[in-house]
């Protein structure tokens, strides 16, 4: 591990002193956290996830049940100090129609966050999936299509300065077998959309984040192989990316091999921060108490091995009650794949994260 004092460093040294001064507040009013139930009796609540690191505890938020579902919003505030937003800043949620903005999801999650002391990352600018129609279909030529890129990473990243802490920049550009996935970014524009893009960002805000994002790349393979090695050519160009983020998709019945520590260190010493960035673990559905414990025992260890690398600056998990996740839709017959059950009840994976 470098003995370099980096940003993410200082940063997090300023976490510990306010993480601090909360805690001698928590200390102060330990009576309004003991909770007496409906018999009379007190229960004493766990301190939430996010005062048990210095780390950004975050979840993926959808606009819809913020809106709608007071519950979600007490346990989005109580228990997370970072905000993704799922799907609303995506490109075909805020410009569906060339020209025609909409911000009133993506603003709606930023403000949320501003009123919780949430930090925000943003996510994605760019893509291959969940493009508008007028784009995928265009038929632009090059020089037109990477005008349009430039003038989308320019409009969000700007729109956003001062909110968003870190932006996964390009998502998911790899195969699995390392090599670049087609897209009408790669086709159309060459592989140095993937340099302009983190150029483009940091023109439009000297000091966010800029991360490379991708799933299955968590273990050592073809993949994060691949990751690597444009990071680290990135980096040799002067290329201002920050760091690289881990989705970590997982499912009990593949696991999680014991490279990915060392995976993380690996990146980690090219200089840039690392983050887990979308975690769920899915189970075969219906769930029994040995698939709850198998989900536990994989969260315990993603959260593990996050904060034994220093520049894991971020434990960010894809929604964090089973009532509102991708994964049945995805994978039918997987689901249950998040830390709170679907009545926000903490589940066995919540409990090996914080027992109490
Ligand atoms: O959770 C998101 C889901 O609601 C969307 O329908 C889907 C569209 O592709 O994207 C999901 O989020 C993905 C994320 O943006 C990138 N990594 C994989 C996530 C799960 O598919």
């Amino acid at each position: 591990m470098s003995s370099s004092i980096g940003t993410g460093t200082l940063h997090r040294r300023w976490r510990r002193i306010a993480g601090l001064l909360a805690s001698t507040l928590l200390a102060a009013t330990t009576a309004i956290l003991v909770v007496p139930t409906a018999q009379g009796m007190e229960t004493d609540q766990p301190p939430p996830l996010k005062e048990l690191t210095d780390r950004y505890v975050g979840s993926a938020v959808a606009a819809g049940p913020l809106a709608s579902e007071a519950d979600y919003r007490a346990t989005l505030g109580r228990e997370f100090d970072s905000v993704t937003a799922e799907n609303e800043m995506k490109w075909s949620s805020v410009e569906p129609n060339r020209g025609q903005y909409n911000w009133s999801g993506a603003d709606q999650i930023v403000e949320f966050a501003d009123q919780n002391g949430q930090s925000v990352r943003g996510h994605t600018l760019v893509w291959h999936s969940q493009l508008p129609n007028w784009l995928q279909n265009g038929d632009f030529s090059a020089e037109e299509l990477r005008g349009i890129l430039q003038n989308h990473i320019t409009t969000i990243v700007t729109r956003y300065r001062g909110s968003i802490r870190a932006w996964d920049v390009v998502n998911e550009v790899f195969n699995e077998d390392g090599s670049l996935r087609d897209s009408i970014w790669l086709r159309q524009l060459g592989p140095d959309y993937i340099a302009d893009a983190f150029r483009w960002a940091r023109e439009a805000d000297p000091s966010v984040k800029l991360y490379i994002n991708d799933y299955n790349t968590e273990n050592i393979n073809a993949k994060s192989d691949a990751t690597y090695a444009l990071v680290q050519d990135l980096r040799a160009q002067g290329v201002p990316i920050d760091g690289v983020g881990f989705q970590t998709h997982l499912a009990t019945k593949y696991g999680l091999s014991d490279s990915f520590q060392p995976n993380l260190e690996r990146f980690a010493a090219l200089g840039v921060d690392v983050a887990i960035t979308e975690l769920d673990v899915r189970v075969d559905t219906p769930s029994d108490a040995a698939k709850l414990a198998a989900q536990a025992e994989l969260y315990k260890r993603v959260w593990d091995g996050c904060l034994a690398v220093d520049r894991c600056v971020e434990f960010t998990v894809w929604g964090f009650t089973d009532r509102h996740s991708w994964v049945p839709g995805t994978f039918p017959g997987e689901g249950e794949a998040c830390l709170f059950d679907a009545s926000l009840n903490a589940k066995p994976a919540y409990r090996a994260l914080n027992p109490g």
